[in-house]
């Protein structure tokens, strides 16, 4: 019987949509230093900026040459023919995964095109700019919208959806994601004695060893073809 997935992704599978990774050499961490744009003391302390940061990277994903890549698709091709539940736990907050069909997405770390009030607690879909008078569409509050994403020191989202999800899972895979940062970078070291757990990125990781498998090369290329031999395999 085929096992169920859980796989994880993070900024690779989305760097050949066009959108720039966290802690490569051209990332995101290379222009602006977490402490300013990525903590709640940041937005607490700046809110314009932090606004600022969010505003630019959503404009980004209203350019229409942002589009899922071959990589999201297959993906979403997994979860449609797999014959046993698949998880798709992303790190990512550009939608990609749900543009590209995939059902089944717990978003932990947010989603950009979405804004909280923290007034009423609300998530509202918000693909504009959040000024910094926008009024919440639940309860009107005037000024109290911020990105729904997580943030350092935030708890990430849906913990117990994933949580069920890796205890049940034969098979782990993780995708364009450097394992730096946790909760999501503890996942390959709490199933690996329960599940197969392979590694698809760009290059090795800290945590490769981990991995009973890896594949290593940009991810249009490796998921599709991973993607294919998986469905193959099962008939
Ligand atoms: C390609 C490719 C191609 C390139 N094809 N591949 C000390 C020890 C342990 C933990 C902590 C600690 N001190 C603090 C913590 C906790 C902290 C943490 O992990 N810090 C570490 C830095 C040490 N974590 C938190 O605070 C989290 N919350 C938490 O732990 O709450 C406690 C709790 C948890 C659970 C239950 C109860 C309580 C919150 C973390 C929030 C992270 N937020 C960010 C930004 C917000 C969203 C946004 O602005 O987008 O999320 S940070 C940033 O990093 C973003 C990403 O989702 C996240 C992960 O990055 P990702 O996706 O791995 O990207 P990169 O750039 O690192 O890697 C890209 C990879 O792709 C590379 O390997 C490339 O090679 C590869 N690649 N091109 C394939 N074409």
């Amino acid at each position: 019987m085929a096992p169920p997935i859980v796989i994880l992704t993070g900024a690779g599978i989305s760097r050949e949509s066009g959108l720039a990774t966290f802690r490569d050499a051209d990332g995101i961490w290379a222009r602006h230093r977490i402490e300013d744009v990525a903590t709640p003391q940041a937005f607490a302390r700046n809110p314009d900026l932090v606004q600022g940061f969010y505003n630019a990277r959503r404009a980004q994903l209203r350019d229409p040459t942002i589009q899922p890549n071959a990589a999201h698709h297959a993906l979403a091709r997994l979860e449609a023919k797999w014959p046993a539940p698949v998880t798709l736990v992303t790190q990512n907050i550009d939608g990609l995964h749900a543009r590209a069909g995939s059902r089944n997405v717990i978003a932990m770390h947010g989603e950009l095109q979405k804004a909280r009030c923290l007034a009423c607690s609300a998530v509202s879909i918000w693909e504009d700019d959040i000024t910094a008078h926008a009024a919440c569409p639940a309860c009107g509050a005037a000024g109290r919208l911020r990105p729904h994403v997580v943030w350092f020191g935030e708890i990430p989202l849906e913990m117990e959806r994933i949580e069920a999800a890796l205890d049940a899972c034969g098979i782990f895979i993780a995708i364009g994601t450097s394992g730096q940062v946790y909760p999501a970078a503890g996942f390959v070291q709490a199933v690996r004695r329960q599940a197969r757990c392979v590694e698809l990125n760009l290059e090795e990781t800290e945590g490769t060893a981990l991995f009973h498998e890896a594949q290593h090369g940009p991810a249009t290329q490796i998921v599709p073809a991973f993607v294919e031999r998986m469905l193959a395999s099962c008939g």
